[in-house]
């Protein structure tokens, strides 16, 4: 797809109203001149709370499907949010793979999701009419793991070379601090002004992940690595605001306890999602009728959703038997771009593709 500059670069025309949330013109314009806006104090603690809640729910109950299985002998209910999904992990490793894989959305989720400031300021981003992009992750960052560690990538590189097409702006939301010790954000300053996506490599280490490589980045995005890498710590109650052409990474956490976030997006329900799988944009916003709600059976496509069959459907594997534990994850990306370093992951890809 030809170089799409003005996607990034270009604000639509700003709404005439004062809404609540909004961000100042001065944000409007560093979203657009820098792909980045930081906002520290976006929630209040007590309106995440609810997807601190959800989230112990669903770490529950993977806890109680792995005792089930007896693939862990304790399910550490004593612990905390913070450090249960931890010892899981030790127990059986690839247990935060499963979490993002399954991709089950829990309710506080599709709430935060359609909060009215959140798409205050999406009105101010991608224009009146506002659809939930598919692509969301709730991501578990336990310590000291390399699966975890998220490397220099434009998010277009995961989704159809369509997408380049389209703003889909990405808030990234920290269920605690996020600080560089724990693994917060890096964002490449001005890397998303061209409007094109660099070529990334795969994988990384002994992760799922392709990278864009720093000398790709300055060659290709016309960034400089020494000058432009801003590193994005939020507060509990801050939100990161990001578009998908912008190059970003997440550091390693160095902490003891796990970094969780959400990344959730959204796009002008015309212009393509880029999304592999079956799932379209969700409408959330229209300025055609002010009382608009997502009807319930949008949300139910979430709620059933199973992401590593949509993913092995996408890469046209489907029908093969699926084994709710395994622990490796591959996907359409990974047939995108070269794949330079072999792991687990890509290895059970050939596998399935019958490559070995
Ligand atoms: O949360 C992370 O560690 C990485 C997030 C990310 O890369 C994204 O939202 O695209």
């Amino acid at each position: 797809m030809e170089a799409c500059p003005e996607v990034y670069t270009t604000p639509p025309v700003q709404p005439k109203e004062h809404k609540p949330g909004q961000l100042t013109r001065e944000q409007v314009k560093q979203f657009f001149d820098e792909g980045f806006v930081l906002v520290k104090d976006f929630f209040t603690p007590e309106e995440l709370q609810p997807s601190r809640d959800g989230t112990e729910e669903l770490v529950d109950a993977l806890a109680e499907r792995l005792y089930g299985a007896g693939k862990i002998k304790n399910k550490y209910r004593d612990a905390d949010l913070f450090t249960r999904l931890t010892m899981m992990e030790a127990e059986f490793p690839g247990t935060c793979a499963l979490l993002l894989k399954e991709g089950k959305i829990h309710k506080a989720y599709c709430d935060l999701w359609v909060n009215d400031r959140l798409l205050n300021v999406m009105e101010q981003l991608v224009g009146p009419e506002i659809a939930g992009n598919p692509l969301w992750n709730l991501r578990p960052k336990v310590p000291s793991n390399d699966e975890t560690t998220v490397p220099w990538h434009q998010d277009n590189c995961y989704t159809l070379p369509e997408s380049l097409g389209s703003l889909i702006p990405v808030a990234w939301i920290p269920l605690l601090d996020a600080t560089t010790e724990n693994g917060c954000m890096q964002v490449v300053s001005r890397g998303h002004r061209k409007g094109v996506t660099a070529d990334h490599v795969g994988v990384v280490g002994g992760t799922w992940y392709v990278e864009v490589l720093e000398e790709e980045m300055e060659r290709t995005l016309g960034v400089n690595i020494k000058t432009d890498v801003v590193t994005c710590e939020v507060p509990y109650g801050g939100v990161l605001f990001i578009n998908n052409a912008i190059p970003h990474r997440s550091l390693p956490n160095k902490t003891e306890q796990i970094r969780w976030s959400l990344d959730l997006r959204w796009q002008d329900p015309d212009k393509p999602s880029g999304f592999w799988g079956k799932r379209r944009p969700v409408l959330m916003r229209t300025a055609k009728d002010p009382n608009y709600k997502v009807p319930q059976n949008e949300w139910d496509k979430f709620f059933n959703a199973d992401r590593g069959s949509e993913l092995e459907m996408s890469t046209g594997l489907s029908g093969k038997e699926v084994d709710e534990f395994d622990t490796t994850v591959h996907g359409p990306w990974l047939t995108r771009w070269p794949i330079v370093r072999h792991n687990r992951h890509t290895r059970a890809l050939l596998l399935q593709q019958g490559n070995v």
